[in-house]
């Protein structure tokens, strides 16, 4: 079947993906590590390192312990508190934000921003002198002709794909429209290339991260692109994009055919898997294959299924469909793997819907033991809605292109909470009682309260650890005893506190959600967001009623119909920086881990292992 050809009017996306994030946040603060090979642990896992460490061998994922047989002198730093990550992501994607006319910049976990700059670029493209191509200037500011820089619109900057030597190109000239002439897709993709270079060089010299960049016209090209030459690079899917005469090749198909299919945003794991099982039962040996017949596993490309006999969304239909999954996924995934992606970039919220903050435990059994801990999961909480939910009153419109401060680092030091969270929730998970047999039974089930949240936790000049103290003692606590009204003995193998129920201050500007196409990248499973158990999360909560009760601080003992149990679906949530809140995760396939019952996604499935692999976790 054929398939309509990707957008012909031409949006410009640039994908960002920070190199080594979580050990770059660490050089930043410390710029001598640069030189030192580091990792980034949590619990026994190496979760990313620094590209010094890796030309020494090392990868993400990595058990600490082999990481550090193949690299004694590895310098490791503890990941297990997000706080930084997530403010360094905060930090850096307003930075970019400021530069994008559009504010079109959509966030994919901490460390990836998509970028739609098609105004700026159709705005360049229009100013461009085709006479003096070697000295063009590209325009940051619409209103100030001088904000810019100066480039050479003869060349693509960076890499391309196919490399330009390859690329039957011809001359830069030929892409320049001719006089009154609608602008070529190859002169866009220049400009945008060239934008994206400067936004790389301004990330590095303000803010000391260095970044991988994909420019195409779609999330989907973009994101692939980019990822072709790591670290420190970027690369640009170069026209024709559509094989518009016969024989001629399209590039967007000679790019994706290569692909693994698994590595297609939008085709998760569990569609790539049947998918794989589907191509290799029912394909022919394949070429240069010594295998006389092909195992289950052997890696599928998008040319496999593209040119598979019969294939199309019909026979998609088939392999795909079934109960549970989404009407019209085969033409979905036949556009996918044709580049067919016309969702939007969308603005980021810069507000959580919700903050979540917990952890696990062993067994918490005595009173004090879980006020001690409530009071820390507390403090923790004031912090992260201190660091969220407020912002420096200060005036004037962001920066704008070039100049070296950003929004958040420059004006009065008067804080204000741009928005108020109206209610604080508890939740709890007993460990329950090994079965009949003696085998551990695995329950995901919470159970939660709610209560209005005090105004006096909004003190910005109050200390953090004194308003932990207070709201434990004079709310948490008698929320605790109508969860678990018994004096002691409760086993509880989770606590999370919660505040929901927010309200934007007034004059917040309300910027789009962006739940689609967040929904439709969480299900790519390409979000790098991976947790580990036992740490903090920051999570927003599986579907289910919290109690509403507002009269809790009495000791009466919870009827069964306020404590509703919950299916804990928020343990390894795509969704873990708290930024966006998707409780449509139908379609997020996760397993239960066989070693400790937590519901993971597909994708976390690995690290997840490695985690239970590595001694001394348990
Ligand atoms: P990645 O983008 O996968 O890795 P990276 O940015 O460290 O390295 P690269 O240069 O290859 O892009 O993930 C972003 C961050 O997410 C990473 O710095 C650490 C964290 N992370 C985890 O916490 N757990 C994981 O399993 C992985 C893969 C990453
Ligand atoms: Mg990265």
């Amino acid at each position: 079947m054929a398939v309509a050809p990707p957008r012909d009017d031409h949006r410009l996306i640039i994908h960002f993906d920070y190199d080594c994030f979580y050990a770059s946040v660490f050089e930043v603060e410390q710029p001598v590590l640069k030189t030192l090979p580091l990792a980034v642990q949590q619990k026994q896992i190496l979760v990313t390192c620094n590209y010094e460490a890796r030309r020494r061998g090392l990868r993400k994922l990595q058990l600490i312990q082999e990481a550090k047989q193949i690299c004694p002198e590895l310098v490791i730093v503890l990941g297990e508190d997000l706080t930084k990550f997530r403010d360094a992501s905060k930090n850096l994607y307003r930075f970019l934000r400021a530069f994008c006319w559009s504010g079109k910049v959509e966030k994919l976990g901490f460390d990836e921003l998509f970028l739609d700059v098609t105004d700026m670029i159709t705005y360049n493209v229009d100013l461009l002198n085709r006479h003096d191509l070697e000295h063009a200037f590209f325009h940051l500011d619409r209103q100030d002709p001088t904000l810019g820089f100066s480039f050479d619109a003869t060349e693509f900057h960076g890499s391309t794909y196919p490399s330009v030597s390859n690329a039957a190109s011809g001359s830069a000239w030929s892409f320049v429209p001719a006089e009154n002439g609608p602008p070529s897709l190859h002169i866009k993709l220049l400009l945008a290339s060239h934008l994206a270079a400067y936004l790389r060089a301004q990330l590095e010299e303000n803010k000391g991260h260095t970044a991988t960049a994909g420019i195409s016209t779609s999330k989907i090209l973009a994101k692939l692109v980019g990822n072709t030459n790591k670290p420190n690079n970027q690369t640009t899917l170069l026209p024709p994009y559509t094989a518009a005469e016969p024989g001629a090749q399209s590039n967007v198909h000679n790019f994706l055919d290569a692909q693994d299919i698994r590595k297609i945003p939008g085709i998760g794991s569990k569609l790539s898997q049947k998918l794989t099982s589907y191509i290799n039962s029912h394909a022919q040996p394949r070429p240069n294959s010594h295998a006389s017949v092909m195992t289950q596993d052997d890696a599928v490309t998008v040319r496999h299924v593209r040119l598979f006999p019969g294939m199309g969304p019909v026979l998609l239909d088939q392999v795909l469909g079934g109960p549970g999954s989404p009407k019209g996924i085969g033409r979905k995934i036949w556009g996918l793997i044709h580049g067919v992606d016309n969702s939007e970039v969308l603005q980021a919220r810069d507000l959580p819907t919700q903050i979540s903050i917990e952890d696990s435990y062993g067994c918490l059994n005595t009173p004090e033991e879980v006020r001690k801990e409530l009071v820390s999961l507390a403090a923790s909480l004031i912090r992260r809605m201190r660091a969220d939910l407020t912002e420096q009153d200060c005036d004037g419109d962001p920066a704008i292109g070039g100049r070296s401060q950003d929004p958040v680092s420059r004006g009065t030091p008067n804080i204000r909470w741009i928005a108020r969270p109206r209610t604080l929730r508890l939740s709890t998970r007993p460990r329950p009682p090994p079965t009949s047999n003696g085998t551990q039974n695995h329950s995901f089930n919470r159970i939660s309260r709610s209560a209005p949240l005090p105004q006096y936790v909004f003190q910005l000049d109050a200390s953090i650890d004194a308003l932990a103290e207070q709201l434990v003692y004079e709310l948490v606590i008698s929320m605790f005893r109508k969860l678990h009204p018994e004096h002691a003995g409760w086993n509880l193998r989770l606590l999370n506190i919660a505040v929901t129920n927010m309200v934007e201050a007034a004059g917040e500007r309300k910027q789009s959600h962006g739940q689609d196409i967040e929904k439709m990248f969480q299900k790519q499973e390409m979000r790098p967001d991976f947790s580990v158990p036992g740490m903090e999360r920051f999570l927003p909560e599986a579907d289910g009623q919290d109690v509403g009760d507002s009269n809790l601080l009495s000791d009466n003992p919870p009827s069964g119909s306020q404590v509703n149990g919950r299916l804990d679906k928020s343990l390894y949530s795509p969704n873990d920086d708290g930024w966006e809140e998707s409780n449509e995760d139908e379609d997020m396939p996760c397993v239960a881990c066989s070693s400790c019952g937590s519901l993971i996604p597909h994708f976390a499935l690995v690290a997840h292992e490695v985690y239970h692999s590595a001694p001394d976790t348990e």
